[in-house]
């Protein structure tokens, strides 16, 4: 990994960066400077699983090993560096599969206690999207109510998890080739829990010892996450808070007021973030607010809580993963209200040089020094207004040292598959007809999701906006999520006029239909939208017959979470070639690596790569368009030929 020479490319960043050191708070910037990676760790060739380790099997640096070398290259118990790599490659996937699995199950959860009426304030909203799925999952409509399709869809879908034998049934939305690819090769998940302790199971001290089932677990793993556990919480989530449609909005620490209550909902789960949308518009709380000094409330979101009332509310966005403890240096911060996933615990020591309070909600997210008030949905309402009041009630504590900074972006959000089908084909003929056929004729080059997490590591930002800049100059849409989706939004690339970036065949569809280069699609489960866009790519017609056919391409390139190596290995098993940046969890084991970058093309029709430098990622992306572009026969891109009266005639 090449030393990184600033630490943000965002100035509202740096100049909190520099305010923590003036303020001694220590911030995530300043511990990644004083905590070296460990390198052995990093290549995946530190195995601790038993007590007789931990073991470290390092490749040996500067030169060849020889077969001797090789065969002595193991842990106590004998395994390999190849089973290690795959073993500790597995277990990431595994708790990146769980993480957005459980996920899916409390929104499961509370959809059905929606549908039961037990969960005030709450309600089924968009009434299409119900429908379509008690289709899909084989849910009798008849002259039934909403409320009780939702029973049976919630019942069925809670099932999903525990299943033990079988097929997950939103594999069936997949292209027919793909489906047929999974079960040819025994990657077709059976339940989402089995998948997943199975795969905690098979790395234990002496089970699977063959790299290369290991790493068909991991594929069958992750295609429970993509196509089963996240898939789930964005379906339910939109049919209970509604589907997103284009929404204006802000992003950047800079949507912090002066003169109001500040709280920042930050997390994944969307349940407490919706309802908090709606208490701090509330009159009652409003007025309460301004007894003591403010003059309103603002709320904020932080990660993906952030994304998904940004993408169904236009609640402003303060900034991705590495700006939430910058949030409280601020100074201006009352509350940072968290749910799961992505919470650093250093917020609560930066919290003691302010007077921020960090709240925990969650049973399963506590954090020792925040205060916890538990959400539940049953009583939903109310619990959002208690956490409200605690902090407004932190108003008067506001100190003196408070500094926003003035950086906020406009952004355009919204692009849910259903949007994407309505603004191009329009609503009676709501289709990918237009975005298929200006691949075809190579206004289009190719589609790309770039998705994925902030990492300390490298340069905060700058890979996702350079590799973004990099694929829309040369024409390619950009489908985006997560904290990538806030970068490039940060550095204003999500609006309309943002065409000026893209090359001129791009920019001419972005200004024709009025969207902008790279498309906010939500929070990291929502990634399942863009596998449903490539499904319905596919669908349409004329680029092939499988995901593996189309002109597109993935990357993460600031990744850090493990939840980022599932969603890329579902990528990758569902047929799309997937670039990772920062540094690559295999690399100690050729063997391993060499499956997942080459053997894996021929088996799904997708692999990995790994190129740190976000250009260098671009290119390698484009090229696979272009090889795709080419199996298909559109690479040569076709004029566009007006007819007239004469030509027409002679047709
Ligand atoms: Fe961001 Fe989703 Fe990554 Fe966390 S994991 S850092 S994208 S908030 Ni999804």
């Amino acid at each position: 990994m090449a030393e990184k020479e600033i630490k943000s490319i965002d100035q509202a960043t740096i100049e909190m960066i520099e305010k923590a050191a003036q303020d001694g708070a220590k911030v995530v910037f300043e511990r990644a400077e004083t905590m070296r990676p460990c390198p052995i760790g990093a290549e995946g060739s530190c195995c601790s699983l038993c007590a007789m380790g931990p073991c470290r099997v390092p490749l040996p640096k500067g030169k060849e090993e020889t077969p001797e070398e090789k065969r002595k290259r193991t842990g106590v118990c004998g395994a390999t560096a190849e089973t290690i790599a795959a073993r500790n490659f597995l277990r990431k996937i595994a708790a990146g599969t769980a993480a957005h699995s459980d996920h899916g199950r409390k929104v499961t959860e509370a959809f059905l206690l929606t549908a039961k009426g037990e969960a005030p304030g709450f309600a089924i909203k968009d009434e299409q999207k119900l429908l379509q799925l008690a289709l899909d999952l084989d849910v009798t409509i008849g002259d039934r109510s909403n409320n009780e399709i939702a029973i049976d869809i919630g019942e069925v879908l809670t099932k999903e998890f525990g299943k033990q034998e079988g097929e997950l049934l939103l594999l069936k939305r997949a292209p027919l080739k793909r489906q047929e690819i999974w079960r040819q090769q025994g990657v077709a998940p059976r339940g989402i829990d089995r998948e997943v302790v199975e795969a905690m199971h098979r790395t234990h001290m002496g089970v699977d010892q063959n790299y290369q089932s290991l790493l068909l677990q991991g594929a069958r793993t992750s295609l429970a996450d993509g196509w089963g556990g996240s898939m789930i919480a964005t379906e339910l989530q939109d049919v209970m808070f509604g589907t997103p449609s284009p929404v204006h909005s802000q992003i950047n620490l800079g949507v912090l007021e002066e003169d109001e209550v500040n709280i920042i909902i930050h997390g994944h789960e969307p349940h407490l973030a919706e309802m908090l949308a709606v208490v701090t518009h509330d009159p009652e709380m409003i007025e309460y607010a301004k007894s003591k000094g403010a003059k309103g409330i603002n709320l904020a979101g932080m990660c993906c809580t952030a994304n998904e009332v940004l993408m169904r509310h236009g609640v402003p966005i303060a900034g991705n993963f590495l700006q939430q403890e910058l949030a409280i240096v601020t100074g201006a911060l009352e509350a940072i209200v968290v749910d799961v996933q992505c919470i650093m615990q250093g917020l609560v020591d930066v919290a003691q040089c302010y007077h921020t309070k960090v709240i925990t909600t969650d049973p399963r997210a506590q954090i020792r020094g925040a205060t916890h008030i538990e959400f539940d949905e049953r009583n939903a309402v109310e619990i959002a207004k208690n956490i409200v009041r605690t902090a407004i009630d932190n108003f008067p504590n506001r100190g003196k040292n408070v500094r926003i900074p003035k950086q906020k972006s406009d952004l355009i959000a919204g692009f849910s598959h259903e949007t994407i089908n309505y603004l191009l084909g329009g609503l009676f003929r709501a289709s990918y007809r237009p975005l298929n056929d200006n691949i075809i004729n190579g206004r289009i080059r190719g589609v790309a999701g770039v998705v994925g997490c902030n990492n300390a590591r490298v340069t905060h930002d700058d890979a996702h906006v350079t590799l973004v800049k990099e694929l829309i100059k040369n024409d390619v849409l950009v489908l985006q999520t997560g904290c990538s989706a806030m970068a490039c939004a940060k550095a204003g690339l999500m609006v309309p006029e943002a065409a000026k970036y893209a090359g001129a065949g791009l920019a001419e569809v972005c200004e024709t239909v009025g969207i902008p280069p790279a498309l906010h699609m939500g929070a990291c489960v929502d990634n399942t939208r863009i596998l449903i866009a490539a499904t319905a790519m596919v669908k349409d017609g004329g680029l092939g017959d499988d995901i593996s056919d189309l002109p597109v391409a993935g990357a993460a390139p600031e990744w850090m979470s493990e939840k980022a190596l599932a969603i890329g290995q579902y990528f990758v098993g569902s047929g799309v070639f997937t670039v990772f940046g920062v540094n690559w969890p295999t690399i100690g084991s050729k063997e391993v690596t060499d499956v997942l970058f080459k053997d894996f093309e021929e088996k799904y029709g997708g692999m990995w790569a790994f190129e740190p430098e976000p250009v260098k990622a671009a290119r390698l992306m484009i090229e696979h368009i272009d090889k795709k572009r080419k199996a298909l026969g559109i690479d040569k891109a076709r004029e566009r030929i007006l007819y007239d009266m004469a030509m027409r005639r002679e047709l």
